[in-house]
């Protein structure tokens, strides 16, 4: 096992540590202040859709809780606390009138940080999009950026003088590709056409965002946190690496390109622009402007190989074996060199500005026996990814921080409440919180920072 002590000298004294969750995993109270259904609540109610037909009505009740989980976030020794925050709380129709007792619930949360002297990292969409915007398309149309604006602008106004940090957006491959074309998270769709427009009005809603940060609080740190793939051919053959580079383009390039140089990848744009949405003139300056920091969420990395079916749609891959036997409960790939490989490809071929890690963690379901979690293989996950981030700083790389995924555990969406990436355990029938190994292991590490340079 990695001593924590060892291993936190590898980073300097001012690295930033901290924990993460997203409001419709872990809130609950989704009928309550005025809160209004989001596409989650819709999604969760279908049947097949999500394992067990879990929902987030009740979650881990951290609406209800949220004191004692603040308490239990300075009790793990971290700096920051990752959070977003829930536009049906705030705007519930999407578009119209602003609830106040939502605007009051982050308020407060804010508040209760600052006086425990954590610090806010905020994220304004975690996927999920009130309902009534449905009506309009979601994603697929345009006004749904709009509508962001006007959401970002009403959470600036209120908690955006406190905040240390916020993001526009979570992993926007999730709420485009995974939501849009995989069908796997809601609105479940599976077409390329609806994903072309999904992906182009986020990443416009995405410089919108920015737009309003500047303009209303422009000392506050504004970024965009990505699920960036870390991409390896299924083999060495000419057909596969192309496959891998195309695949690139496809997952990472689209949101990268955008937001870091202006510009769709040209691959893709020569393979599909022709079914994008309309792009305004502005749009690409609006999607393009500095951002301070962006965030990588990183768990295993994406193996594909070329697809010879004929036609078929661009990148043209199929997944490809994973190398190594290790996985985690949810079956990712357990394979720490991603991670570097994918910062180094990432720092070299765009003008990045400073990195998190806002994500990383491991999905293992054990529980609680004589009041203890041993978790020991998300202990060695985080230890080993960690280990790798320091090494990734010593050769230079700006990264100057890492939110363990997650506080605790949570709804996993379409997994439902099976799966459990949390450093702290919850009963969902009690709602008891149990530190886990890695919990324990965790504070200590982050417990070392900042650290007074002498
Ligand atoms: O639980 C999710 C989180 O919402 C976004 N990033 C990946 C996590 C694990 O799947």
């Amino acid at each position: 096992m990695i001593d924590p002590k060892t291993l936190s000298a590898r980073f300097p004294g001012d690295f930033l540590f901290g924990v993460a969750t997203a409001s419709f995993q872990i809130e609950g109270a989704t009928k309550t202040d005025g809160r209004k259904a989001s596409i989650w609540d819709a999604f969760s109610n279908m049947p097949g859709r999500v394992f067990g037909r879990h929902n987030g009505d009740i979650a881990c009740d951290h609406y209800n809780r949220m004191d004692e989980d603040l308490d239990l976030i300075k009790s793990l020794g971290v700096e920051a606390y990752r959070f977003s925050i829930a536009w049906p709380r705030i705007i519930p129709e999407g578009t119209g009138p602003i609830n106040e007792k939502g605007l009051d619930f982050y308020d407060r949360l804010v508040d209760g940080l600052k006086a425990r002297n954590i610090k806010a990292y905020a994220t304004l969409y975690h996927w999920d999009l009130p309902l009534a915007l449905m009506g309009d398309g979601g994603w697929t149309s345009r006004t749904t950026a709009y509508a962001f604006q006007r959401y970002a602008k009403t959470v600036i106004a209120r908690i955006g003088d406190r905040l240390d940090s916020v993001a526009t957006f979570n992993e926007p491959w999730c709420s485009v590709w995974l939501s849009h074309l995989y069908g796997i998270h809601a609105p479940g769709e599976r077409n390329l056409d609806a994903a072309l427009h999904a992906l182009h009005h986020t990443n416009l809603a995405h410089g919108l965002g920015v737009d309003v940060v500047r303009h209303h609080q422009p000392n506050l740190p504004v970024g965009i946190v990505l699920n960036a793939h870390s991409i390896y051919p299924g083999s060495e053959s000419a057909e596969d690496m192309a496959a891998a580079e195309r695949a690139f383009e496809f997952h990472n390039g689209v949101f990268f390109g955008p937001v870091f140089e202006g510009k769709y990848p040209d691959g893709f744009m020569s393979a599909l622009g022709h079914r994008m949405p309309e792009i305004e003139e502005a749009d690409l300056a609006i999607i393009s402007q500095k951002l301070d920091w962006w965030g990588l969420n990183y768990y295993t990395p994406m193996r594909v190989s070329h697809d010879a079916t004929p036609n078929a749609d661009f990148p043209a891959t199929v997944a490809a074996e994973p190398v190594s036997d290790i996985k985690t409960d949810i079956g990712w790939e357990v394979y720490s060199p991603a991670l570097a490989n994918l910062v180094r490809r990432l720092n070299s071929q765009y003008p990045l500005p400073p990195c998190y890690i806002t994500e990383n963690g491991a999905c293992y379901n054990m529980g609680v026996v004589d009041g203890q979690v041993d978790d020991q293989p998300r202990l060695d996950y985080i230890a080993d990814h960690l280990s790798v981030t320091a090494d990734l700083i010593a050769e230079g790389q700006p990264i100057k921080g890492y939110f363990a995924w997650s506080l605790m555990d949570n709804f996993e969406w379409a997994e439902g409440y099976r799966m459990r990436f949390g450093i702290v355990h919850v009963d969902y029938n009690t709602q008891v919180r149990t530190v886990k190994k890695s919990g324990h292991w965790y504070c200590e590490l982050a417990a070392q920072f900042p650290r007074q340079e002498i």
